[in-house]
């Protein structure tokens, strides 16, 4: 009888183990190099608003130590306004949802990051590296990680001349495949603003503006004589957006576009007339591809004396407000 009774309990402590060792492998697959950071994954749980950031503008968009201060002030802001920031981007092979302020650090500080956008996941994530996450590669860590809300200054779009290159930005197919709500100020106009808008309708991506009309925003000007396809008024009309999407099951994201506040578009006129001159700069000097963007914004730069970073950081600021309040009137929603 002892004996039998020894054998059932190794027995069962053998099947403990086996299961313990089952839902190992099982969770350590599903969330093979994707970690979120848990206040992340607890607002989540609870159906609290989070907001997902993106690191591209970390590394790419804004010299050190600008990138760092402003990262940390758009959480701060996030955080001001009830949600919790999830800074996104990929830290030694893993993508993750909410970076450490050590993370952040790093990132910011990093001599040659990585531009990481959907296509450079795999590759990032393979070799183990570090880098930025573009708009594209944000939001699908963001969903994955169920976050519906996403702030960024700007999201890429068609170049210039794009019909002729097929420099189109894999933001724009991403926001037609990921059910992920985007809230940027619109477009630079180092971008051609009209044929994204066009590639956005192709891809049945809703844009709407943020206010009162429907002017679509240049991101450093309100209006770029472009419209959006509706607008919304606050927080919660922007909210009830992302929710019929969401509700509708369309697979397809949303742009929300947010004007630049009227006191910080006020060097928008010297600031175009720079990005004219940076744009001849890239022909000239033959820059192409991934590097564009970041060329172009760093020449901005330097022509309008820092004027344009600055009306690039009060504009991220104003986007983390107006992004935390529809993630709060969301997650209302929902409760
Ligand atoms: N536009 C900006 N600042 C930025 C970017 C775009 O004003 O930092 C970054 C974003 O991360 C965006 C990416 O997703 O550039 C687009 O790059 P590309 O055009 O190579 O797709
Ligand atoms: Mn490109």
């Amino acid at each position: 009888w002892s004996s039998t009774l020894t054998l059932f309990r190794a027995f069962s402590c053998f099947n403990k183990i086996t299961w313990r060792l089952a839902m190992l492998i099982i969770s350590s697959l599903s969330d093979f190099h994707f970690k979120v950071h848990p206040s992340v994954s607890q607002a989540v749980a609870q159906n609290k608003p989070v907001v997902a950031l993106e690191s591209t503008i970390i590394t790419h968009g804004m010299p050190y130590p600008h990138n760092l201060s402003t990262a940390n002030e758009v959480e701060a802001i996030v955080r001001a306004e009830g949600a919790t920031p999830a800074t996104i981007g990929v830290v030694e092979g893993e993508i993750c949802v909410g970076l450490t302020s050590y993370e952040l650090d790093r990132l910011a500080r990093s001599k040659s990051p990585l531009k990481v956008s959907r296509r450079d996941l795999p590759y990032a994530v393979g070799k183990g590296l570090s880098g930025g996450t573009t708009v594209s590669a944000t939001m699908i860590a963001a969903h994955r990680a169920g976050i519906p809300v996403f702030v960024t200054g700007g999201i890429g779009g068609v170049h210039r001349d794009g019909q002729n290159s097929l420099d189109v930005s894999a933001d724009l197919t991403e926001l037609g495949r990921t059910p992920v709500a985007v809230v940027s100020a619109g477009v630079k106009s180092i971008l051609d603003i009209g044929r994204t808008l066009e590639f956005l309708e192709t891809q049945g991506v809703c844009v709407a503006t943020y206010g009162e009309s429907k002017d679509f925003p240049a991101f450093f000007t309100p209006n770029s004589g472009f419209s959006s396809a509706c607008n919304v008024r606050n927080a919660s009309e922007a909210a009830e957006l992302i929710a019929s999407t969401l509700s509708l099951g369309l697979q397809s994201g949303l742009l929300i576009a947010v004007p630049i506040p009227e006191e910080h578009a006020a060097a928008g006129q010297q600031i175009q007339e720079a990005i004219q001159t940076a744009l001849t700069a890239v022909g000239s000097e033959g820059v192409t591809g991934r590097d564009v963007t970041p060329f172009v914004l760093q020449k901005v730069n330097e022509l309008t004396q820092g004027k344009s970073l600055q009306a690039n950081i009060a504009l991220i600021h104003n986007n983390a407000k107006v992004g935390s309040q529809i993630a709060c009137a969301l997650s209302k929603r929902s409760q």
